[in-house]
């Protein structure tokens, strides 16, 4: 650990324009810490830039104090797409930056900090961390740069640790997924004692949801059904219901958390229209290990959650993925 804090700060000092980045489809752990590092690497004397795709990141404007420096991916031009270092968190896969990955392939050195399994198309870096056993990323770069943020003015440093204790609401669930473990306390007390207040940092993060927001989840758990034994739940949203409530899916967070606690439930299926002919699939176990089922669409994640896309239709999808996941409780039964 001491040697990756070294070697980071090293390259971090060494380089003349960085790129902050994270996966497609951006939360609250990649977004997040990138935001937060954005903050540490311009105490430590540098600037960079954060790059993301067009995404909707509106529902992180509370954190936002005017200082941060971001742009959208389209809106870089041709000279400004060469970068001395790039920073990719949350993501080790060249196949999980999307167009991003010209960016990362062009930078001269590349960083990565993560906590997900390896995937298909590893990025090579000159430093590269992956460690699943952190809860989040933010975690990691508190790990590495504690040190730094202790030392930086009150209003930065409250700044990065809102952030950094955003990362672990996203990712523990507010302390309740199974990668909460005693670290993830410590490294939250840590925050706490900097000032972050936990309850209005879970209101902020979980509580801001529109009324339009909920029918839109209203009728997608109305499309709830249970398969092979009740331990599958299925679902799905349609284009139909984001346009009629005027919901963009990818601006709220994922409908899975409405369904965790069913009793009885191994996995959740959960299946969006992304756009005709192509549906985004969100996994989540705690029983079987979603990620293998995830790779095999060109997705992946974690063990207990991950996502793909498929290609097809509705009826497709259901019934290959239902037979994916009814053969992975079969091995795991025995
Ligand atoms: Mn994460």
């Amino acid at each position: 650990m001491q040697n990756i804090r070294k070697e980071l700060v090293e390259l971090i000092s060494k380089a003349e324009n960085i790129l902050l980045t994270t996966h497609i489809s951006p939360d609250g752990d990649g977004y997040c810490s990138a935001l937060a590092l954005q903050r540490i690497i311009s105490f430590l004397g540098k600037s960079s830039l954060l790059v993301t795709d067009d995404d909707d990141l509106s529902r992180y404007n509370y954190l936002q104090d005017g200082k941060s420096r971001e742009k959208r991916f389209h809106e870089l031009k041709e000279e400004e797409q060469n970068f001395s270092l790039a920073v990719v968190l949350d993501c080790n896969s060249y196949d999980r930056l999307g167009e991003r990955s010209v960016l990362v392939e062009k930078a001269e050195k590349i960083i990565v900090l993560d906590h997900h399994e390896a995937e298909n198309g590893l990025i090579k870096a000159e430093l590269s961390y992956i460690e699943p056993s952190f809860a989040c990323v933010g975690e990691i770069i508190f790990s590495l740069l504690e040190t730094e943020i202790n030392r930086m003015p009150v209003s930065d440093r409250l700044f990065v640790c809102n952030c950094l204790y955003t990362t672990i609401l996203n990712d523990t669930n507010n302390f309740v997924n199974t990668n909460t473990d005693a670290d993830v306390f410590i490294f939250a007390s840590k925050l706490v004692n900097l000032g972050v207040k936990p309850n209005e940092q879970y209101r902020y993060f979980f509580l801001q949801h529109s009324a339009e927001e909920l029918r839109y989840i209203g009728e997608t758990l109305s499309t709830i059904e249970l398969h092979y034994q009740r331990k599958i739940l299925f679902m799905y949203s349609t284009l139909v219901m984001s346009k009629k409530n005027n919901i963009d899916p990818e601006s709220i967070m994922n409908a899975t958390r409405w369904v965790q606690g069913i009793i009885g439930i191994e996995v959740i299926t959960y299946l969006r229209e992304e756009k005709e002919g192509v549906y985004k699939i969100s996994l989540r176990s705690e029983t079987i290990d979603v990620n293998r089922i995830a790779v095999r669409y060109g997705g992946g994640g974690h063990k207990q959650a991950a996502g793909c896309y498929f290609y097809g239709t509705l009826v497709e999808a259901k019934d290959k993925l239902l037979k994916d996941v009814i053969n992975a409780l079969e091995c795991h039964n025995g």
